[in-house]
């Protein structure tokens, strides 16, 4: 086998891949294991053909889900991929332009999905520093209606924002975005994949703060701590849609309850234990703004995500990473100079001190090094090279 993917930033060869027991895995919060309870149910689910809509423990999935959200319905898709290219494509026709922001999962990591699959074209948008964006530079944005300009169809925003670092929309910011786009004929989709992270940082409720969206895709395989699976949600009429292109993507799967059954585990009990993971996030941040050559705003973090700048330690993000990967330590570089760390519930508040240290040690010895070579050599200090 000579084909390779990639694991954080490291490259692995599938078939050589000897797992590390005691790494500290905070490249995301996809990585979660399934609890024991997660998989008791998994193993006793009752199940039935889901392409058929007969399998009991989808159809509690999605009812649990609609209601939750306050939508007439959900369906139950593979990934948080398929489920935004679903309602993107739902929602759009070929030629028309999606506005989001630009850092976001649909503009940067889902293939150009929206293009080579939903044939529309991205508008990206910069919001602010912290990835959110206002309905001014949403509006500046949409097409006029003229026949030979590509017309703007849906408005697409991520909350948390992942790239921005966890970010959250206040939920005002959203009924105002969706009032607006929705006097003018646009629809809006949310990519809510950690959007119950959102929720606990504001204290607001998903049915609330999603009331006026009209299609929601959350992941249930994220933060929630479920093996596979997302939702979308959104008016029956959505939802009838929806199921085509899931099926016409590849996404009808038969008996399926055996993952369902994690994901309402996931659905009813995670939101109550996300707080841990936002006070490990802090934790991990305030400790990280005390490295010597590492940079972060503690009161930036927001929720579970945690990026932060490492250019003056002398590595860049990926030499820093596989640092850390050496010492049992996994992050992501994000940017040149940008790593993230996700926390989670597979990673209690020891596994970040164990990463805090790490990070120090490495930190600290790059910055030994360059003192070293300067002292040595004084002839390479600032000002002195001819
Ligand atoms: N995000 C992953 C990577 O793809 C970057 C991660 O590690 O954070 N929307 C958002 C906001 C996401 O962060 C992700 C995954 C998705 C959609 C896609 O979900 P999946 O992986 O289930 O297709």
């Amino acid at each position: 086998m000579t084909y390779t993917v990639a694991k954080g930033n490291q490259l692995v060869d599938p078939d050589h891949v000897s797992p590390v027991e005691n790494a500290v895995d905070l490249r995301s919060d996809t990585v979660t294991r399934p609890s024991d309870e997660m998989r008791r149910a998994m193993a006793s689910a009752a199940v039935g053909d889901d392409v058929y809509g007969e399998d009991p423990t989808v159809n509690l999935l999605q009812k649990r889900a609609a209601e939750i959200f306050g939508k007439e319905a959900s369906l139950f898709v593979p990934t948080g991929c398929m489920g935004n290219l679903i309602a993107i494509k739902t929602w759009t026709h070929h030629g028309n332009e999606v506005i989001c922001e630009e850092r976001s999962h649909v503009n940067l990591y889902e293939l150009a999905s929206m293009a080579a699959i939903a044939g529309c074209m991205p508008r990206a948008v910069r919001g602010g520093d912290d990835g959110i964006l206002s309905w001014n530079q949403i509006h500046a944005a949409i097409r006029p209606k003229i026949y030979y300009d590509s017309q703007t169809a849906l408005v697409c925003l991520e909350n948390t924002s992942n790239m921005a670092g966890g970010t959250v929309y206040p939920t005002q910011r959203v009924h105002e975005i969706c009032e607006n786009a929705h006097a003018l004929g646009l629809k809006v989709h949310l990519d809510g994949a950690r959007v119950f992270n959102a929720a606990v940082a504001i204290n607001d409720n998903v049915a609330h703060m999603t009331e006026k969206c009209d299609s929601v895709m959350f992941c249930l395989s994220k933060g929630l701590g479920a093996p596979v699976g997302s939702m979308i949600v959104g008016s029956r009429e959505f939802i009838e849609r929806a199921r085509v292109y899931r099926k016409l993507f590849g996404g009808g799967m038969r008996q399926v309850g055996v993952i369902a059954a994690a994901g309402l585990i996931a659905l009813e009990k995670s939101p109550s234990r996300l707080h841990e993971d936002h006070e490990n996030a802090w934790h991990l941040a305030g400790g990280i703004a005390k490295i010597p050559g590492l940079k972060i705003d503690p009161s930036s973090v927001r929720s579970n995500i945690v990026i932060f700048d490492c250019k003056a330690t002398g590595l860049n993000a990926v030499e820093l990473c596989d640092a850390l990967h050496a010492r049992a330590i996994w992050a992501q570089d994000t940017a040149l100079y940008s790593v993230r760390m996700v926390t989670h519930w597979n990673v209690d508040r020891a596994g970040m001190n164990r990463a805090l240290a790490e990070l120090r040690t490495v930190a600290e010895k790059k910055q030994a090094t360059v003192r070293k070579v300067l002292q040595d050599n004084p002839s390479f200090r600032t000002g002195s090279v001819k």
